[in-house]
């Protein structure tokens, strides 16, 4: 955490949390931000600034003067539906025209309680019609924070809903998923977020939506039918009472076949991006974002469709990757992965010796090692299941299955990658030899069962209950410490891990596991 994150927690503890407390409602909100406009509203001398219409919606379209992409950010800005304006959203809006020369479009949409739901929703919509007529919807990415985070999402699934175009790709800042505040950080993060109080979490709805059901997807995306929306990028922080919206959020979209990715911050409050003039973890959170966006919109492909069996032209373009696939063995997870990634692969079979338990000498012809997996994609022949998995999430995840390598938890992703083969795998193997020695291996078990469980409970104590290696998010590197689990259970020696029996189980439920087996043929690791 910077200096100057710890300062900024203090201080919007002191100023705005204690207004909260006093005057516990959303509408407390517009003080607030009006205050802060006269300074958000500043803006750079290379930035053009103009007031369009689209779709009789008043629209900011914020333009760096070197204009680079052909390409459109629509922003939806926050201000819990009652509050905030393209002006007060500038310190985000012009650093994102500006990085991605790219033209920002920040709709200016009715706001609550003047104009309750779905007024504002419906502003979005006839803007968003309007731009794509101007610009093509793969070339838009739309994108919001808190409550434009909802709108960002509640848009989307009326653009689904109404066989209207979709954008390229999404991305959503802390944003409000849920209005009926089921989610559990509402109350375990009520003390640790530094702007919000909990009491205010209930007016969101008399405010903005009186009287209406609180699970209509258009108010809480997260009760949508999200299938088959583009790729969407959730930045959200650890102490938020809103994180929840984020986590169940991305879960949902990443289990119905979307390119989710999810990004916790620690300890950043509630859109820190608004203070990139003083937090660096904005600034770097911008970069990301900017990092998102660069690769959605100048992509042909469309992972979410490619998931869904529709290759995308990038991908038809490209040599198929081939995957020597060892029956029973470590090269299962890559045939996941790449089912995960929507990457099309063929597999070439081998089957284990039946007595040895060896692989085939062909194999030999393809790597000296002769070991699965091993893959060749065009000419680069790639072995070891950890650089395999590297290569592919960084050559055509997208951003996807790693954390970005600016963000915190990227050291901890190698970590974990290097740890299944580096460490964990060591005893287990050791064990599975040794046991062949009958009793005359017997003074080499202590040792050797002392470094699984040393192993084991490391794991066991890192993962959280739901959680993954990374915390809330999916990675490659769950994938890759999988035939850890795996190998470990087939053995026995997974029963006093809760946790990573919970995790293995969930992780062979995800639809891509189930169609890399389907593909793989029978796997003796996956019961
Ligand atoms: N550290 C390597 C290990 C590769 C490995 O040992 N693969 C096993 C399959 S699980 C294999 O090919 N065994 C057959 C043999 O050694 O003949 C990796 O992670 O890729």
């Amino acid at each position: 955490m910077s200096l100057q994150l710890y300062a900024m927690n203090l201080l919007l503890r002191y100023q705005i949390k204690r207004r909260f407390k006093k005057a516990p409602d959303v509408m407390t909100l517009r003080p607030v931000m009006e205050a802060q406009e006269p300074i958000s509203a500043k803006l750079p001398a290379e930035i053009v600034q103009q007031q369009i219409e689209l779709g009789g919606v008043t629209v900011e379209k914020l333009t760096a003067k070197a204009v680079a992409s052909e390409g459109a950010v629509f922003y939806i800005h926050g201000g819990g539906w009652v509050a905030g304006s393209p002006r007060t959203h500038r310190p985000l809006t012009w650093r994102l025209a500006t990085k991605l020369g790219m033209p920002v479009y920040a709709v200016d949409y009715r706001l609550a309680p003047e104009h309750p739901f779905p007024a504002g929703l419906d502003d979005c919509l006839a803007a968003y019609r309007a731009l794509i007529e101007k610009v093509p919807p793969s070339s838009i990415v739309i994108g919001g924070d808190s409550a434009g985070g909802n709108l960002t999402l509640a848009l989307a699934l009326r653009l689904k809903a109404e066989n209207i175009p979709l954008p390229a790709a999404l991305f959503c800042l802390s944003p409000a998923t849920d209005l009926a505040a089921t989610g559990s950080t509402i109350h375990t993060n009520a003390k640790a977020d530094a702007l919000f109080v909990e009491e205010m979490m209930h007016t969101l709805e008399p405010r903005y939506a009186p009287g209406a059901d609180l699970r209509n997807p258009f108010l809480s995306p997260l009760y949508g039918d999200v299938a088959g929306l583009p790729p969407t990028l959730f930045q959200v922080g650890d102490t938020e009472m809103l994180l929840d919206d984020s986590v169940r959020m991305a879960q949902k979209m990443q289990a119905a076949g979307v390119a989710a990715k999810l990004d916790v911050w620690p300890k950043v409050p509630h859109v820190w991006h608004l203070m990139a003039d003083i937090l660096p973890e904005a600034r770097r959170a911008i970069d990301d974002l900017v990092a998102f966006i660069r690769v959605h919109v100048h992509s042909a492909g469309h992972p979410s469709l490619e998931a869904a069996g529709t290759p995308s032209i990038a991908a038809r373009q490209t040599p198929m990757i081939k995957v020597h696939h060892l029956n029973n063995s470590r090269s299962q997870r890559i045939l996941w992965l790449l089912e995960e990634l929507g990457v099309p692969y063929e597999i070439v079979p081998y089957q284990r010796d039946a007595v040895t338990n060896l692989a085939p000498p062909e194999l030999k012809d393809i790597h000296p090692l002769g070991k699965s997996p091993v893959i060749s994609d065009g000419d680069l022949v790639v072995a070891e299941s950890g650089a395999i998995i590297e290569y592919l999430v960084r050559k055509y995840g997208q951003g996807r299955l790693m954390p970005a390598e600016s963000s915190p938890d990227f050291v901890r992703y190698l970590q974990w990658m290097h740890f299944a083969e580096g460490s964990a795998m060591l005893p287990l193997l050791l064990a599975l030899y040794v046991g062949r020695l009958g009793d005359a291996g017997a003074p080499l078990h202590p040792r050797i069962f002392g470094e699984i469980a040393n192993h084991l409970s490391y794991m066991n104590g890192a993962i959280e209950k739901g959680g993954y290696l990374l915390g809330h998010e999916f990675s490659a590197a769950d994938i890759q410490n999988s035939f850890v689990l795996e190998a470990a259970k087939l053995r026995g020696f997974l029963k006093d891990y809760p946790n990573l029996l919970d995790l293995l189980a969930r992780l062979q439920a995800r639809p891509a596991y189930r169609r890399a087996l389907e593909r793989g043929g029978p796997y003796a690791f996956a019961s």
